[in-house]
């Protein structure tokens, strides 16, 4: 059984997770605005995904004899400057969630909660990949700057993403 430590911990989990895939959503609908479908659909994409990491906590508390209360979920931002502004956002908030994942890794270890450490390895390696992504795109859109025709290129290559 899991401890309420651990419990609690995933609980705030789940509304960070959820919150990711509601600020990535936020992100779509802002790219879409400005007829940029591409990377509106790798952030539908990413936001689709968010919502699966969110589930994976909800399955793992539930697993083990724990109980989700959820909480409300808080706004996400509306606006950006341009792509490059809303892609390092995402890189941010990658960041942020990195730390957070170590902080759960750490709390297991304290709790010398076995199966929670075992079970976040997966989201230690996924936070790796979460990161490369939003970097590689940031330092292409840093690359191209203003220039039209690399914009349209790029909304064209991150249109093709498909969910995994
Ligand atoms: Fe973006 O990895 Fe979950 O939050």
């Amino acid at each position: 059984m899991i401890s309420k430590k651990m419990q609690d911990a995933f609980v705030d989990q789940i509304n960070e997770e959820l919150f990711s895939s509601y600020l990535y959503l936020s992100m779509a609908a802002w790219f879409e605005s400005k007829n940029f479908h591409g990377m509106a659909k790798w952030m539908q994409v990413q936001a689709e995904e968010e919502r699966e990491h969110a589930m994976k906590f909800f399955d793992q508390i539930v697993e083990r004899g724990g109980r989700v209360k959820l909480a409300a979920i808080k706004e996400p931002q509306f606006e950006w400057k341009n792509p490059l502004d809303a892609f390092q956002a995402a890189f941010a908030h990658e960041q942020h969630i990195t730390k957070r994942i170590n902080d759960l890794t750490d709390l297991a270890v304290k709790e010398k909660d076995h199966a929670s450490q075992i079970f976040l390895q997966w989201f230690v390696k996924e936070q790796v990949e979460e990161e490369a992504h939003a970097d590689e795109i940031v330092h292409k859109l840093e690359f191209i700057g203003e220039a039209g025709h690399g914009l349209y290129m790029i909304d064209r290559e991150l249109g093709a993403r498909e969910a995994d």
